[in-house]
């Protein structure tokens, strides 16, 4: 973990603007600055202590279960229900922010990979 704050914990601290769409406990969700589909939502830990799905699954998968929850919850409003739920994992794999976040993907996709 970095001490730095994330732009994710700039975000929720209101240091950076974006929306935050929806929030539980230890959850938040904003929209993705660069959406890859017609709903492109972010689902972010509010802390930043893991800086990927594997670490966060190992080190509190409650919390991983709170932000597939958050995700299932935003995707009845936002998508109809049915959604892709993508935690890039390293820089090969196209992760830029390493604090980790789910992509919530929906609308209309019917490819089954993601560019
Ligand atoms: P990843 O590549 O998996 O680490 O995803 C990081 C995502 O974060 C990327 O899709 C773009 C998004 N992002 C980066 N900076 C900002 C920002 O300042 N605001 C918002 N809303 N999204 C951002």
């Amino acid at each position: 973990m970095s001490d730095e704050p994330s732009i994710f914990t700039r975000i929720l601290r209101g240091e950076i603007p974006a929306e935050i769409i929806a929030e539980t406990e230890g959850a938040f969700a904003i929209r993705d600055i660069a959406p890859q589909a017609p709903v492109h939502v972010l689902v972010i830990p509010k802390s930043q202590e893991y800086r990927n799905v594997v670490e966060l699954a190992a080190g509190d998968p409650q919390l991983l279960a709170e932000i597939v929850g958050l995700a299932n919850t935003l995707a009845a409003e936002l998508t109809g229900g049915d959604f892709r739920l993508v935690f890039n994992t390293g820089a090969d794999a196209g992760q830029t922010v390493f604090h980790v976040h789910a992509h919530l993907l929906g609308g209309g996709l019917t490819e089954k990979s993601v560019g």
